[in-house]
């Protein structure tokens, strides 16, 4: 795919986006169907299968040949890697969605030949769209976001991570997680992994833990990421595989040797 080729699908891609994301805020209001998935609290609702449809639907219509995975079930079940595949999680935050009608997010990747291209995640009841296109640089709207290459000390640095760090768990031992707390400035915990991904980005937050992410969670958040020179990999510090699900440690470039060799590996470890 040449040049001209991928700015005339993301021009196409950055339309879908805005107009899901219309879609979703002119029926925010509307009474939701919720129903569960694997457990009772992982939701989905005619909203997060609608806005997939949309996609599924685009997609089919414009670029026949392309490849779809997706969240709610839509997507192509034989994915050619070695082709362009669109990874569309149509309403991450679902919870939030449901609960608090804010802080989600619509979260498109597109991929080709494994590589990933263009990224957009759209913060939709906040009119934010963050996108990327590969070695182009990251945007929040039309604001290009600066390298995250300034000093970054972890006593300094603010950490997205929920609760199920410090609760037990058969991932990691809490008592270094708790040591990490106390070194580091703060907390957050926002319920939306892309908008976690979209502030690393933009250096809000400087590092996001969390203990697994399906594809769709971090194909946009990745390739945004990169434009700034964000670190992404797994929590004992390998690289993610773009098509699988994996557990992740996203930060400045800065903290990340110390986040891993201090605190996430000596977690695990204890673990196994
Ligand atoms: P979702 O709303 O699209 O399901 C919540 O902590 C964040 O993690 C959300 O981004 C949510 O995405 C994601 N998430 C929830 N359950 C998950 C699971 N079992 N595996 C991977 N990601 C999950
Ligand atoms: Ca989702």
């Amino acid at each position: 795919m040449d040049e001209a080729q991928i700015a005339t699908l993301y021009q196409q891609a950055r339309a879908w986006v805005l107009e899901a994301g219309a879609l979703v805020r002119d029926n925010i209001h509307i009474p939701l169907t919720v129903d569960t998935k694997s457990d009772r609290k992982d939701l989905v609702t005619q909203v997060d299968q609608e806005v997939e449809y949309f996609f599924v639907d685009k997609i089919k219509t414009h670029f026949p040949s392309h490849f779809l995975l997706s969240e709610e079930g839509y997507g192509d079940r034989n994915l050619d890697e070695t082709g362009v595949v669109w990874v569309v999680d149509p309403i991450d935050g679902t919870k939030n969605f449901v609960h608090q009608k804010k802080c989600f997010a619509i979260s498109v990747g597109i991929f080709v030949g494994g590589i990933g291209e263009i990224g957009f995640i759209y913060d939709v009841m906040n009119y934010q769209l963050y996108s990327a296109k590969k070695n182009e640089g990251a945007f929040k709207n039309n604001r290009r976001l600066p390298k995250l290459s300034y000093q970054k000390s972890l006593e300094n640095s603010l950490l997205c991570m929920n609760h199920h760090w410090l609760m037990k768990n058969r991932l990691v031992d809490e008592a270094y997680i708790e040591q990490l707390i106390r070194k580091a400035r703060g907390t957050r915990a926002y319920g939306s992994a892309t908008l976690a991904f979209t502030a690393v980005t933009e250096g809000s937050i400087d590092a996001y833990m969390t203990m697994s992410l399906e594809p769709w969670d971090m194909a946009a958040g990745r390739i945004l990421i990169n434009e700034v020179g964000g670190k992404l990999t797994n929590i004992v510090g390998n690289d993610i595989t773009p098509f699988e699900k994996d557990s992740v440690l996203l930060c400045h470039p800065a903290i990340h040797q110390e986040l891993l060799n201090h605190y996430l590996i000596p977690a695990r470890q204890k673990k196994i």
